[in-house]
């Protein structure tokens, strides 16, 4: 699971929300706004030991530096794209 940490109006959150967006990998990426959620801002304090966003957290590692996040996105975004193993219908 890859999940983004940031705030609706920090502008280096924006340049990241952008990145995803304008790549198309909106529906790979679960977004945590911590101005919206204490259960968010508690989870990145406790994965960074900070309160900085924008912070990537991948199956849990997270990774801070809006550049840092973009060249990571810019490095696995293909393998993002890929389709996910289908759970089996159960009918
Ligand atoms: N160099 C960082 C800057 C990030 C940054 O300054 N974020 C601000 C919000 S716009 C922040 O989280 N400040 C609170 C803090 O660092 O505790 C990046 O490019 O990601």
């Amino acid at each position: 699971m890859i999940e983004l940490y940031h705030r609706q109006m920090c502008p280096f959150s924006k340049k990241v929300r952008d990145f995803i967006e304008s790549n198309d990998l909106k529906s790979r990426v679960q977004y945590r706004d911590v101005a919206e959620k204490k259960e968010y801002m508690a989870r990145l304090q406790d994965l960074t030991g900070r309160e900085q966003v924008p912070c990537l957290v991948i199956n849990g590692q997270p990774l801070l530096e809006s550049d840092d996040i973009i060249a990571w996105l810019k490095l696995n975004m293909e393998s993002m794209r890929e389709p996910k193993t289908q759970a089996p219908l159960h009918h």
